[in-house]
């Protein structure tokens, strides 16, 4: 059954796969699926045919035959679940792997989108600066506890899995800020989920799905 995922059409990253369309497009090259890529503009997100997929019109979203899913957690979880490749056998390990995942989107990545927001929306703000350190702060001493979890272990708990999948892409959003640079561990962990195969083939499509954008129009 032909799987398709939305996409930016025009990335406002500009091919530096750090929307959450790549976290989607890394699992299915994790699993060896074939899918296609339907890219949307801003406005055609909120209108009613991409509302029916996403109640908030946001990308990504998932299409398989009569499924169709939102939220990238659970687009993970399902691919995860109904391929080989990105969970343990073991069902204890599964289940540790699913706590990695939900720890990614809910005890991680709200911290990385608050700096995003004061950083790029709360620019002109007279309390910008004293936000930023609060945020940093806090993004600060997560990793901190992050890290020494990690500790010398190449994946969070045993093999690569959609666990690891999740944090470290949540964790590429700070990379360009360099706080993930203070955490070397963390750094590490970073560098070898982007040399993965499968990274490097997701990332190499949105690119050239960008790069085919701009030179279209
Ligand atoms: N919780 C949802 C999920 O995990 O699926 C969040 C989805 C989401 O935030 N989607 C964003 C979106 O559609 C794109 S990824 N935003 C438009 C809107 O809300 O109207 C966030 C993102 C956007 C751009 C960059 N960038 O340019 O670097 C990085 C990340």
């Amino acid at each position: 059954m032909t799987i398709t995922i939305t996409g930016f059409a025009n990335s406002p990253d500009k091919g530096k796969g750090l929307a959450r369309d790549m976290r989607v497009r890394w699992a299915l090259e994790e699993a060896g699926l074939d899918y296609q890529v339907h890219g949307l503009s801003f406005a055609e997100m909120k209108e009613p045919a991409h509302l029916a997929r996403q109640p908030f019109g946001q990308i990504p979203t998932y299409t398989e035959g009569d499924l169709t899913l939102f939220e990238t957690g659970a687009i993970v979880l399902h691919i995860a679940e109904n391929h080989p490749g990105l969970f343990p056998e073991d069902s204890s390990a599964r289940a540790r792997a699913i706590a990695w995942m939900f720890a990614a989107a809910s005890d991680i990545e709200p911290l990385i989108t608050d700096r995003d927001v004061a950083v790029f929306f709360e620019k002109d703000k007279a309390w910008q600066a004293e936000r930023l350190a609060t945020v940093y702060d806090r993004i600060r001493r997560r990793l901190k506890m992050l890290s020494d979890q990690l500790g010398e272990n190449d994946w969070l708990d045993g093999a690569f899995s959609a666990g690891d999948l999740m944090m470290a892409d949540v964790l590429r959003r700070l990379v360009s800020s360099g706080v993930i640079d203070e955490f070397p561990a963390l750094a590490a962990y970073v560098a070898r989920a982007e040399a993965r195969p499968a990274f490097q083939r997701a990332y190499a499509a949105q690119k050239a799905a960008f790069e085919a954008g701009q030179a279209t129009g």
